[in-house]
């Protein structure tokens, strides 16, 4: 018999690329879909069509329509991706921050324990949780791994927190088959655009665009004027037959020196499906081992297209930075390498250039349906 799965938060990210793995492993999947005025379905239209993807109305704040989908559709694999996944925003919205990223896992796991059909339960735990915390390797590496000990900087992280333990509190006081990954920063094509990483290679297709569009190439473009536009792309711009390259806004970011261990989402969504698989619930660190700076990655995706000197492209705003900050993050992935088999096959450069050419694509079809 097909097995079934429900995932909460298929419409982000890691929704998609997890759904489209189930469902391509012959699973029959439900994704629950939150009500919202206009679609926020785009990533999972296809998936649909196709009828790939079966949709349920819920959201995990509300302990009955959690329940309902999970008494009406008894799947054998429960996977949690909801949350306000957004560090920055956690510190200006903590409590509905709270109330989805911890309460909404609480919700499940309590459908579930009075349930009488054997779930199996995924919680998107994430590396934020370690916040400042390292561990020293003998020839003295930072890194984090299942050991390493957490002490969340945000809001959000706080938030992941609280349901990461409440996890293994439900496995342990009532056996409950629950796995937490603690999955470290994973991107792709698909990433929300108001992550450092999608808001570098959006950018980097915008002023491409503009820049073939007003026959200029990117080493004899010179320093933009920073136009306070928080704002990047404005299809309009190109319209305005005086516009000139100047007019093309800075691309504002916050801290550059930050250190994160980027993979890329196809990768992880496997690691998600694995640990489900195994006979036995457990915790795995899931990362490349490798870690750069958002500087590092600006730098990379600017050479992509031999923009050379991101400084004339990039401008800092204080008002970027957080609160706090987790420094530093670089995961050791050896448990889930040991016990699930699983490695990582996309490598950092792979996954810029994706996302570059991504977008790039993405702002040439854009142009076009203006012209
Ligand atoms: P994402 O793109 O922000 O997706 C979050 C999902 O949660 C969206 O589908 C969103 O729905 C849904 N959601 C938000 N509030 C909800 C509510 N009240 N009820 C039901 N659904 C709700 O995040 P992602 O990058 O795919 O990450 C997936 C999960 O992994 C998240 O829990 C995230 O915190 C965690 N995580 C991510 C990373 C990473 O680097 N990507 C690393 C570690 C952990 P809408 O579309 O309606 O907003
Ligand atoms: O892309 P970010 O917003 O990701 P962050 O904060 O690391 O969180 C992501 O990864 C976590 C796993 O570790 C997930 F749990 C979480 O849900 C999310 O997916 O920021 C990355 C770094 C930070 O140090 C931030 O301060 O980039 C820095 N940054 C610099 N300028 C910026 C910007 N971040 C954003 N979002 N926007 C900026 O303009």
């Amino acid at each position: 018999m097909d097995k079934k799965a429900v995932i909460f938060g298929v419409t982000g990210q890691d929704g998609y690329y997890l759904s489209r793995l189930l469902s391509d492993k012959g699973y029959s999947v439900v994704g629950v879909c939150r009500r919202t005025s206009t679609p926020n379905t785009t990533r999972i239209d296809k998936l649909i069509k196709r009828d790939a993807l079966q949709i349920a109305q819920g959201d995990v704040t509300d302990f009955g329509s959690v329940y309902d989908v999970i008494s009406e559709h008894r799947p054998d694999e429960i996977y949690n991706l909801a949350a306000q996944s957004h560090v920055g925003i956690s510190f200006n919205q903590p409590s509905l921050t709270w109330d989805i990223t911890a309460k909404g896992c609480l919700n499940i796991l309590e459908v579930i324990r009075k349930s009488n059909h054997e779930h199996r339960f995924y919680q998107a735990s994430s590396s934020e949780m370690f916040g400042d915390q390292y561990s020293i390797s003998s020839s003295g590496d930072k890194f984090q791994n299942e050991d390493t000990a957490f002490n969340p900087q945000s809001p959000y992280a706080i938030a992941k927190l609280a349901a990461h333990k409440t996890t293994q509190l439900y496995r342990k006081a009532y056996g409950l088959h629950a796995s937490c990954g603690i999955l470290f920063n994973h991107e792709s094509e698909m990433r929300g655009e108001s992550f450092v990483t999608k808001k570098i290679t959006k950018y980097i297709g915008e002023l491409n665009e503009w820049l073939s569009n007003i026959h200029i190439e990117p080493h004899d473009c010179s320093e933009l004027e920073d136009d306070g536009d928080k704002i990047g792309f404005d299809v309009s711009r190109f319209l305005d037959a005086k516009a000139t390259y100047s007019t093309f806004p800075k691309l504002r970011l916050g801290n550059l020196d930050a250190c994160r261990d980027w993979g890329h989402a196809e990768d992880y969504v496997r690691a998600m499906w694995l640990m489900l698989q195994q006979d036995t619930p457990g915790d795995y660190v899931i990362a490349t081992g490798e870690t750069h700076t958002v500087k590092e990655f600006l730098i990379e995706s600017f050479s992509c297209k031999g923009f050379e000197n991101h400084e004339k492209f990039v401008i800092q705003d204080a008002a970027l930075f957080r609160p706090s900050e987790v420094p530093y993050l670089r995961g050791n992935y050896s448990t889930a390498k040991e016990k699930l088999g699983w490695t990582p096959k996309i490598s950092f450069k792979e996954l810029v250039h994706r996302m570059v050419n991504y977008d790039i694509k993405g702002c040439q079809a854009k142009w076009k349906q203006y012209t």
